[in-house]
């Protein structure tokens, strides 16, 4: 038998296994407390520990975490691969983003990046397609995808928002998008919805020659989603869309496995991501939520724009390299640019971002003061005019679409 006690998780020249899985946090620790005291609490809550020294046989030690590589404010804890069951995300999260987050030894905690043993790693099925959505489901090869959020959010009938996403599509756009509050509303019912969508969806591939398709919302319970992603696939859809956030990694894992027996790919939405990632020094970084996500099998996630736009980022390019990085072989993931942005801002995002991304537009389209197709043809305008090396301002004296665009929001 061998005592535990918060020391025993502390080995600050730890060298970690190919094996563990390890996590870079920053702290803050609370009052009375040394970094070297804080980093033993974590590792041990986080492990196998408790605020009890304990008695155990040698065996359970082994499972314990280490944390090493003590800084100011920082600090890494490598967690034994067998602490963890296979392919259970939210059995990993509830170690090393668990009850940490709460306890009173740190004042705030933020798990900022993890790197992922290839055992546990590919105990997850990763992405059926990833960035070749763009060839395998559309035609955006060479180009980035475009996707569209019908607004107002919610208040459409089904007819206006089947009119809406074909006006979208024949404007060019390759992707009607769901906004992630639009689920099975009264003014607005799921299954008419996803019905006459798919006819509009139908004429305007006839009428384009390209292939489009529509970013279904099948946000519910778990067990309404799969009836949801049925109907998406009997209607001959490519995508089912899931909030991932508000509905759990769980979730997530369990609609995977039914959206590869369609073939269907999956868009992560993420709304409520911010309470988790917004605070720099608290809370889970939005590179580790996307780092879930990938493992869970999303086809795209929301990553931000960079900074531009409406909402608050945290290093979009970043976390974009990383989903397009090795990672034992499986599937990238495609990543999304949304949030305020207009066809004036697509050279700074392409700029800022490549080209492999899809460029979800909404406000910025629909806003169009000549309604959704112009919006939809000046989106195109920017990106034809970004891929020709020309400035935006320079190809809309040729473009009233995209003139009319810039008039109203400017560049940038
Ligand atoms: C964008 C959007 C998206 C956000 C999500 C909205 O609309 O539909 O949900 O971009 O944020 O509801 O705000 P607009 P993120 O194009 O009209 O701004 O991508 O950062 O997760
Ligand atoms: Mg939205």
């Amino acid at each position: 038998m061998t005592g535990i006690e918060y020391a025993d998780f502390v080995d600050d020249g730890y060298e970690p296994r190919d094996t563990d899985l390890v996590c870079q946090f920053v702290l803050d620790p609370g009052e009375g407390m040394s970094m070297v005291d804080a980093a033993g609490r974590v590792a041990s809550e986080s492990s196998n520990g408790t605020w009890a020294a304990l008695n155990v046989p040698d065996r359970v030690t082994e499972l314990s975490a280490t944390a090493f590589d003590i800084g100011d404010g920082e600090v890494t804890v490598a967690y034994p691969g067998d602490l963890f069951e296979a392919g259970n995300m939210p059995q990993i999260l509830s170690c090393i983003a668990g009850n940490i987050m709460g306890m009173k030894a740190v004042d705030s905690i933020r798990l900022v990046d993890c790197e992922w043993p290839e055992e546990l790693a590919t105990s997850f099925p990763g992405p059926q397609y990833g960035s070749d959505v763009k060839t395998e489901i559309l035609d955006a090869e060479g180009r980035p995808a475009t996707a569209t959020v019908p607004k107002p959010k919610v208040g459409l009938s089904t007819e206006q928002h089947a009119q809406v996403g074909y006006d979208a599509w024949v404007g060019g756009v390759d992707l009607l998008k769901d906004d992630e509050n639009l689920t099975n509303q009264s003014f607005n019912r799921f299954e008419d919805r996803v019905k006459q969508s798919f006819e509009m969806r139908d004429r305007a591939e006839d009428e384009t020659g390209d292939r489009k398709d529509y970013l279904v919302n099948i946000t519910a319970d778990t067990e309404t989603m799969l009836d949801r992603l049925e109907l998406v696939a009997e209607q001959g859809g490519g995508f089912v869309m899931v909030d991932v956030i508000t509905c759990g990694w769980s979730a997530v894992q369990t609609v995977r496995e039914h959206a590869a027996d369609h073939g269907l790919a999956i868009h992560a939405h993420r709304a409520m991501h911010a309470a988790f990632d917004r605070l720099d020094h608290h809370g889970v970084s939005m590179r580790v939520l996307a780092q879930v996500a990938r493992l869970t099998g999303v086809d795209h996630i929301h990553t931000g724009t960079a900074g531009l736009g409406k909402l608050e980022n945290e290093d979009t390019p970043g976390i974009n390299e990383w989903l397009s990085g090795d990672l034992y072989g499986l599937s990238d993931v495609l990543p999304v640019a949304s949030g305020g942005l207009h066809p004036g801002t697509v050279a700074p995002l392409l700029d800022a971002l490549g080209q492999d991304i899809i460029v979800q537009v909404g406000g910025g389209i629909h806003g169009h003061p000549d309604g959704t197709e112009a919006g939809a043809r000046a989106l195109q305008q920017a990106i034809d005019a970004y891929q020709d090396g020309v400035d935006a301002a320079t190809y809309a004296e040729d473009h009233p679409e995209l003139a009319t665009a810039l008039e109203k929001w400017g560049t940038g």
